[in-house]
């Protein structure tokens, strides 16, 4: 009975896997139902992934952006993809690394759960993800790596209506830490 557990806990966890994929390039140029967007509380647009977002969606995404009023940490919104190849944007914002002890991994855990149950929620397949928080908020990128896999090993498990995941990593830092967390259980 064990043995049979086991043997099918891990094809699940081969089939979960199969469906994350790691890519570097521009997330702006990535045709999926959704891409996420690593914002700040405001919501109204700012460096990095963020700035470049906005930048290639167009001015609707920031007057759509205008009417939600903001957005608290660990949370997201969903707008329209306007410009982008994308359909849909889901916003969300991760924590600012403080040391590790202000509640950041649970908050960083809350983002990716965040986005999941919009994901959920308008029954989207193809979803692409920059690493939160590791550039401006300076999240170390091998332990938010490893949030995120978690996080979406999970989702992956719950929502079989999901059929790729993809982590964007920008740089090769990145590409490496999602390996690393990749290869572990
Ligand atoms: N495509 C994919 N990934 C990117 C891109 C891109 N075009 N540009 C940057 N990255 P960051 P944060 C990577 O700083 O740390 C903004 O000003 C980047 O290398 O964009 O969550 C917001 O308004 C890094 O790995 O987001 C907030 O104020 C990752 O995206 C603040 O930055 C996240 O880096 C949020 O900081």
């Amino acid at each position: 009975m064990r043995v049979v557990f086991l043997e099918r806990w891990k094809k699940k966890a081969t089939m979960t896997d199969s469906r994350i994929q790691l890519t570097e390039e521009d997330i702006t140029g990535i045709k999926a139902d959704a891409i996420v967007n690593a914002a700040n509380n405001s919501l109204l647009g700012g460096g990095g992934v963020d700035g470049a977002i906005h930048r290639a969606a167009g001015p609707g995404l920031l007057a759509e952006c205008r009417g939600l009023s903001g957005c608290p940490t660990g949370e997201a919104r969903i707008t329209k993809g306007y410009n982008l190849p994308a359909t849909w944007v889901i916003h969300t914002v991760g924590p600012i690394w403080r040391g590790g002890t202000q509640g950041e991994p649970e908050l960083l855990a809350r983002c990716y759960r965040s986005c999941f149950s919009l994901v959920q929620e308008l029954g989207l397949r193809t979803i692409a993800f920059p690493a939160i928080s590791t550039g401006v908020y300076g999240y170390p990128k091998e332990e938010a790596a490893r949030i995120a896999i978690k996080e979406t090993r999970r989702a992956l498990a719950e929502n079989e209506n999901l059929a790729s995941i993809i982590f964007v990593c920008f740089n090769n830092d990145t590409r490496l830490a999602y390996k690393k967390a990749l290869a572990e259980p």
